[in-house]
């Protein structure tokens, strides 16, 4: 086990070793400025440059982790986080733990799908039905509100060939594209959880060098989401168009206006967009008689 010294200046973050969670946390800590060079075959990697640990481990054991304390924070998907909560307090285990920030990645929803020939009404065809799930809470607590008892099916993996293999009469699985559930002949029907990844904190109060570097990196996290989204935005405009301009653009706030040397009708613009800026947006920008119109990324912000 790691010594109490380490556990008392080191930040242990755990994070997914290997799916669909890693590569965007991996970015968002590279984009943080922490910079970890183990390959994803070590359990621990340290960071080079701040005092980080980071263990990759099943995004399964995520949660348990935080709330055991054995770590400091962990990024994993909501779904999972209920789910192994609701177990976790059947268990009388630890479930206790703080929900520092939603993150912009490992968007998904838990819903029910049935066979594409079935007829759908609402969820209370499901009454007295078996239905395959890796998220039996999850769905039990709908269920329940709802007053519908239904007879679970637990699989930890591929749940979307539970019907055509006469184990159940529907299923209760994450979706993101839709996809697999059509490749399977299945038809989603409603939504029961919409998830994206989260990051979590453990419930106790961190010694000081800890808490003094989460209060560094949290406004870095926050500067990387809110970077991803928006944009920076230069264009040559009418001066006498300058307001409609600024009416389109999403999320925009107090542009910089540069005289154009020359043109005493025309300014130079800048602007950063907090949201997606689309070709539509340009198309109507040039409509209004902007031109030279250029949309950059940005990669970090502080405000
Ligand atoms: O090995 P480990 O236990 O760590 O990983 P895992 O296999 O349990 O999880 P993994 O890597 O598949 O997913 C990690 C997390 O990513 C999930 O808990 C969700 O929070 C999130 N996520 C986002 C998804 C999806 N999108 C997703 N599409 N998790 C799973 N899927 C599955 C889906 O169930 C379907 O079977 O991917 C398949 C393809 O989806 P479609 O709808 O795009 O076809
Ligand atoms: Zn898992």
């Amino acid at each position: 086990m790691v010594s109490e010294a380490l556990n008392k200046n080191r930040l242990r973050i755990a994070i997914q070793k290997s799916g669909r969670l890693t590569d965007d946390t991996e970015a968002l800590f590279k984009n943080c400025g922490i910079k970890i060079t183990e390959s994803r075959d070590h359990l621990l990697a340290h960071a080079e440059n701040l005092p980080i640990d980071i263990l990759r481990v099943r995004d399964d054991d995520i949660p348990g982790l935080v709330m055991d304390h054995v770590v400091d924070l962990g990024i994993v998907g909501e779904n999972v986080l209920e789910e192994t909560t609701m177990q976790r307090a059947v268990d009388g285990l630890a479930t206790s733990y703080r929900r520092l920030m939603t993150l912009n990645f490992g968007d998904c929803r838990l819903a029910v799908a049935i066979p594409q020939e079935k007829e759908w009404h609402g969820l209370k065809d499901l009454e007295g039905l078996k239905i395959a799930t890796t998220y039996p809470f999850l769905l039990k607590r709908k269920l329940t509100e709802l007053g519908i008892a239904f007879k679970p099916v637990l699989l930890t993996g591929s749940v979307e060939v539970a019907p055509r293999a006469g184990l159940a009469d529907a299923i209760c699985d994450l979706v993101c594209t839709g996809a697999t559930l059509h490749a399977n002949g299945l038809k989603e029907v409603e939504t029961i959880f919409e998830s994206k990844a989260v990051l979590i904190a453990r419930d106790q109060e961190l010694y000081p060098e800890k808490q003094a570097l989460l209060d560094l990196i949290i406004p870095r996290l926050k500067g990387v989401l809110a970077a991803r989204e928006s944009k920076y935005i230069m264009m040559n405009a009418p001066k006498d168009k300058l307001k409609e301009i600024t009416a389109i653009l999403p999320g925009a706030e107090n542009p910089s206006i540069i005289e154009l040397e020359g043109s005493p009708d025309r300014v130079a613009m800048h602007v950063v967009s907090r949201e997606k800026v689309f070709w539509e947006t340009m198309e109507e920008l040039k409509r209004l008689g902007a031109s030279s119109i250029l949309v950059v990324p940005i990669e970090k912000m502080l405000d």
